[in-house]
């Protein structure tokens, strides 16, 4: 399968110090702000950003996980009306009043974001809830888009997009695969 690489470890690290910034100066300081990551690669993401914002404002951001697993068998095909589902919600914050910033790898038809945005209103009434993703790759299916993005992929629906992280993957990049 063809493969181009999109970004390399550079690339990432600088997405991710952007968008640290970029979460500081819209939220005015990062005090009423709970950063939730989606397991897997969002989390490392959102574990990459915690760590760049401690950097920053030399003080800790709230974080959370939230595990959302889509239709197992048939990661790339249609969904056969079958929504992504939460599985574990592990926010030890009161999100009420707070601004939750979803973290995740590849956006693509939101139903994902959706299902995390459903958990988190579930907790509390949040401020406001923001979306970070690295790569943008297009095909929405929900009026959602982020406000914080790494990079916007243009990409058919046969692609794939890979995201590797070093936590995970042993190796930092982002490659995008024809079949
Ligand atoms: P992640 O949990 O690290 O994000 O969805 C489970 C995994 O399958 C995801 O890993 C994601 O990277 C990978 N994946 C690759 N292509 C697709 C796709 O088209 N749809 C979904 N839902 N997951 C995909
Ligand atoms: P959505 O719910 O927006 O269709 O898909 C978002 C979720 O599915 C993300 O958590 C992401 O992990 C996964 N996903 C969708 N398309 C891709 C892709 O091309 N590559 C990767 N790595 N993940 C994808
Ligand atoms: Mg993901």
């Amino acid at each position: 399968t063809e493969k181009a690489i999109i970004l390399d470890e550079q690339a990432i690290s600088r997405a991710v110090t952007r968008i640290a910034y970029e979460i500081i100066e819209k939220n005015k300081g990062i005090d009423e702000c709970i950063l939730v990551g989606i397991k897997t690669r969002g989390a490392v993401l959102a574990r990459r950003l915690s760590d760049r914002i401690k950097q920053i404002e030399g003080k800790p951001i709230m974080t959370g996980e939230l595990d959302i697993t889509l239709y197992r068998d048939d990661l790339q095909l249609k969904h056969e009306n079958k929504e992504p589902q939460v599985h574990q919600v592990d926010i030890q914050h009161d999100v009420t009043e707070k601004k939750v910033i979803l973290v995740d790898d590849v956006l693509y038809t939101g139903r994902t974001v959706r299902a995390a945005m459903d958990a988190v209103i579930d907790l509390g009434r949040p401020a406001a809830i923001q979306l970070a993703v690295l790569v943008d790759r297009g095909h929405r299916e929900l009026p959602i888009r982020p406000d914080y993005i790494g990079k916007n992929i243009p990409t058919s629906s046969e692609e794939r997009v890979v995201v590797n992280v070093i936590e995970e993957d042993g190796t930092d990049g982002v490659t995008i695969h024809r079949k």
